[in-house]
Parts: C-alpha cells; structure tokens; sequence
C-alpha cells in the first residue's frame, strides 16, 4: 500500500525530509487548505492567500515532477476540515494506514497528528542550520541563554563571513554602526513586486469571500508564490537595498513601511528560500565589495542568530510557552489594535501598514506596539494572537517566542536579559513619527503628553521589584528616584488616566 506524505503550509521545499523518504512510484503527496488551519486565530488575508496560492502552486509543482499528489481545496465539498481528518480520508480511499510528515512548528499541530489513529512518522525539520538536538546542547546547563553566544557557534559552524577561524573584520557584531536614523528624502528601491497569476487570483476571490471580516487588505496582492519568484525577490534585495540594511535597520519613516528591510520572511517561513543560501548570497555580496560589512554581518545574525535561536528556545520550552505571564498583565488588547482610531502617530503608522501589507519590520512590532502592550500591561497571550494573526510571516515557533519572550518578558526573561520599554525618546530619535502626532513628546507628564513618557515610569513602579536588582536598568530607578515627589506623583497620575480612558473605549 501505499504511505502518505503530508506537506502543509509553511513546508514548501522540494528537499522537505518527508519528501526525502519518500517513493515517487508509490507514495501519495497529501496536501490540504482546512478550516482548522485558516481558522485557529484571525489570519490576516494576505497571509491565507500567500499559503495557499503557494500551496496550490508547490503541488503543481509537484505533480509535474511525477508525484502523486492528493491536494483539497478549501471549498471542496467533501472536505473535512482538518489535516488529521484530511489524513484519514486519503487514507481510506488509498488503502494506506501510514503517514510521513516532516515536524510541524507548532505544538498544538504536533498533538493533534499524534492523536491520529494512523501510524505515523515524524521526521526532523531540518531545513533549519541548528537541529534541535544541538541547540538543546548548546543550551545545557547554561545559566543565560544569550543569543550572542548562539550566534557566534552558527557563525564557525556555516563558516559564514569566517576568516581563518575568526570573524571577518575582527569583531563578531557591528550593531554598533546600525542605529542610523533615515530621512524622508533619501532614494530606495522599493520591494519586489509580482502580478497575480490565474491560480493567484482564484484564490483572492476564494480568500475575499471567506474571510472578507478578518482585519486587513487583502488587495493588491503583490506576494511571491512560487521559488522562483522568491528568488527573484532575494537578489532584488541583494542588489538594490542591502547595502543600506544595516544603517537604517532600525529607522522608521512615515508612509516607508519597507526602507531597506528584505521582506523575505515569508518566503523563508514557507519553505520557498533556505535560510543558508539566503545568508550565503549576503555574505558573496559582501565579499564582492557589494555590500558593507555591517550590513552583512547585521543581516546574517538576524537569520542564523535570532531566527534559529528562536526555534531553539520555542521547542525548548514546550507548549505552555503561549500561556506564560510572569508580570501577571491582564488588560485587554485595545481595539486600537484592530484597527480602531488612535491619536498615537506612531501606533496609527504601524498598526496601518499592518493592516495594508500584513507587514511592519523588527523595530515597529518591537518597539512601538510591542512597547505599548507591555509598557499597558496588556495580557501576553492577547498580544501573542494579534501578532500571529496580522503579520504575513507568523507561525507560532517563531511568533511566539519574539512576542511572549522578547517583546512582553512574560517567560521572565529566558529570552529578553531585560524587558525592552521605552519612553517616547527612542521613538523619536528613530522615526519621523511625533512630528505628526497629538501628543507632545518632549512633554513628560499632564494631559497632552506622549503616552509612552508617563506609561514608561508607571511599568517601571509598577514593576520595581522585579527589576531593581538587575545591573542593566539600576540607573533608570534612580533617575526615577531623583525626580521629586510631586512630579512622580503626576506621572503616575497621567498613566492612570489614559489607561483608563482607554480602558473605557475612548480614542486615545
Ligand atoms: P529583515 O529586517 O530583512 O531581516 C532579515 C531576516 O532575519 C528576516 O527575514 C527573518 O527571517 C530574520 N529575523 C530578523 N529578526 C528576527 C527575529 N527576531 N526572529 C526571527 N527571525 C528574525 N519574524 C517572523 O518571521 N515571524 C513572526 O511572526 C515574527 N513576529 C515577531 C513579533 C515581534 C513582537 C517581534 C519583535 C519580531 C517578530 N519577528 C517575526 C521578527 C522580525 O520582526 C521579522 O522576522 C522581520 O520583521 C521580517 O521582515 P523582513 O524579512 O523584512 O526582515
Ligand atoms: C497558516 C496556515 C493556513 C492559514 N492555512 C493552512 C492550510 O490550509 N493548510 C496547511 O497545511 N497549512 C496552513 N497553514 C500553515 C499551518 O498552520 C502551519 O503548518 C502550522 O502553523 C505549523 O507551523
């Protein structure tokens, strides 16, 4: 009889190990759209669509290479809406009582295939350059899990940007040179952009009839759907916009939402690129005078250092990882979020080009509504479903430990030394953001001031305990101290009124 192989969503590579196993003459390729999948949280539509035009186009892919390929559409009437049902269904009409699938990214995916009564084999994802095992000992017995020192193994084990056993350069990190602020007049290509194709389009009717309510645009859709058009779109970035990646990597610019990010998340978390021979064109850039070298080494660590770390520290940690929350947050997402008004320019610029591309970049989900769910106290596991809803690239092994871990310290600091809050200031200094906003920036405390000032010192009262012992933030406490009585007692008093003014709906 013969096995099937299961390929879902995001595992779109021709060298997949489930397809490594298997027989092209006698296996059958299981892929399925369920309601179970488009369905466990919100998906933004240009993410539904992005997985399944690239679903439909990889089986076709497929099948033209000679396998024999089981595909459900999602409005196919017999279909029974979840991988474990679609599974079984296959199963019976094939006669096979065996399933190949290569690890999901996800827990709640995991539990549900084992619940299956097939036998099934679960094979390593190793479409990734640490396998879990090294990670897990990598991390062993280590006090601090310190993505740096992660990193810098990745770095001898690919050879990457490695001269004669040592950093190219001399230094392993060049973050220092990657703070610039960008200006609004300077000249940058914009990503690349592709045409919808029949398949394309056919599913943009399907997507805007089924999930027309789901918060954000779903047209026009300008996605890569296919390798080759991921492809295309990795040497468009290395050609036109990675030199100026590692100045501007932390900027943010009104109506820029791209500047010299990549946007090739998508297209890595689905399998269309590898993560090696995106890092390896980078570093050939480099090598040819291409690129500069902090452009380089900045854009290889976020793939083989923070994206490989986070899949380390995801599957580390097991499936409670979604629901931790040290700081005991409990307030609710604001409707902000969803696309309700907001007076914050800052927030209103990145939860809009969220909403329009399913896409903000590191410092925007980091430091701006990242920021605001923490620094509000926001419940971690509301902030974690918004974030694997709108944004095109999320899945939860890398979702969740960026949100939970990083961004909200609500794993108490696995991942984060420190929790990353700040006051209008950062913002300011990276962004052309609070030259346009209602609140005043420069202003500290009473009614007109930028949320972020007085929100910034009420998380750390709040919170002082917690986090008076650690070396990295005693200063921050004694400024705080050093402010007299009076001005303290403001500050806190402010926060209070906006949040409960938010709290009670109001536009703020
Ligand atoms: P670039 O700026 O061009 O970066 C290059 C590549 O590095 C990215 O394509 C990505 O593969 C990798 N990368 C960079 N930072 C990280 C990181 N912290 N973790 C993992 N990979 C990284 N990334 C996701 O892929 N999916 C998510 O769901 C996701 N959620 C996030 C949530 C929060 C709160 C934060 C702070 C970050 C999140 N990230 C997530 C990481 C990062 O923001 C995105 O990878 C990046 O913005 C994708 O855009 P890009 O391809 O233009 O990235
Ligand atoms: C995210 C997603 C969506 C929206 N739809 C499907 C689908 O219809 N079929 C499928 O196989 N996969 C889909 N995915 C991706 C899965 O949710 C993903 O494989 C898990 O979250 C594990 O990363």
């Amino acid at each position: 009889a013969p096995r099937l192989i299961l390929v879902l969503g995001d595992q779109l590579s021709e060298g997949l190990s489930a397809l490594r196993k298997a027989d092209k003459d006698r296996d059958v390729v299981v892929m399925a759209e369920v309601t179970d999948e488009t369905g466990y949280v919100p998906h933004h539509p240009k993410k539904i669509a992005l997985i399944l035009s690239a679903m439909r186009h990889f089986a076709e892919q497929l099948s033209g290479d000679g396998w024999t390929v089981e595909y459900s559409k999602l409005d196919a009437e017999d279909n029974s809406g979840s991988i474990p049902g679609e599974l079984l269904r296959r199963a019976d009409a094939h006669g096979a009582s065996e399933v190949i699938c290569t690890r999901p990214g996800e827990w709640r995916l995991i539990e549900a295939l084992n619940d299956m009564p097939l036998d099934l084999t679960t094979l390593a994802d190793d479409r990734f350059i640490a396998s879990l095992d090294e990670f897990n000992d990598w991390a062993e017995g280590r006090k601090e899990l310190r993505m740096e020192y992660f990193y810098r193994d990745m770095r001898r084990k690919t050879g990457l940007m490695m001269e004669d056993g040592e950093p190219a350069g001399g230094k392993w990190n060049y973050d220092h040179d990657n703070r610039k602020p960008a200006q609004s007049d300077m000249l940058r290509s914009a990503p690349m952009s592709f045409t919808p194709d029949e398949i394309t389009e056919e599913v943009l009717d399907l997507v805007e009839r089924r999930f027309d309510n789901n918060f954000g645009t779903l047209r026009p859709f300008n996605f890569a759907v296919t390798r080759g058009q991921a492809l295309r779109a990795l040497d468009h970035f290395v050609k036109y916009l990675l030199e100026g990646f590692g100045d501007y990597q932390d900027a943010m610019l009104t109506g820029e939402p791209f500047l010299n990010h990549s946007l090739l998340s998508p297209y890595i978390n689905l399998g269309l690129l590898g993560p090696l021979e995106v890092c390896q064109r980078v570093a050939e850039a480099w090598q040819d005078g291409d690129a500069p070298i902090n452009a380089a080494e900045g854009y290889i660590r976020q793939i083989i250092g923070w994206r490989e770390y986070m899949r380390g520290i995801y599957f580390r940690e097991g499936p409670d990882y979604t629901s931790r929350n040290i700081l005991r947050h409990d307030r609710k997402l604001p409707w902000m979020y969803w696309g309700g008004d907001t007076k914050l320019a800052c927030m209103e610029a990145a939860i809009g080009q969220t909403r329009d591309e399913g896409y903000a970049h590191h410092i925007q989900r980091l430091m701006v509504t990242g920021n605001f769910a923490l620094l509000a106290g926001i419940a971690p596991e509301e902030v974690h479903e918004w974030y694997l809803s709108v944004y095109v690239d999320a899945y939860e092994w890398v979702e969740a430990p960026n949100v939970i871990g990083m961004s909200q310290w609500a794993d108490g600091g696995i991942i984060a030394s420190k929790p990353y809050v700040s006051s209008g200031n950062y913002i300011n200094k990276m962004s052309d953001y609070c030259k346009g906003c209602h609140y005043s920036v420069t202003q500290k405390t009473g009614e007109g001031s930028c949320p972020f000032n007085t929100l910034y010192w009420q998380f750390l009262d709040r919170h002082r305990q917690r986090f008076e012992g650690n070396h990295r933030m005693g200063m921050v406490f004694r400024t705080w101290d050093k402010m007299d009585a009076e001005k303290r007692r403001d500050v806190l008093d402010t926060a209070e009124a906006f949040l409960k003014r938010m709290d009670e709906g109001e536009v703020v």
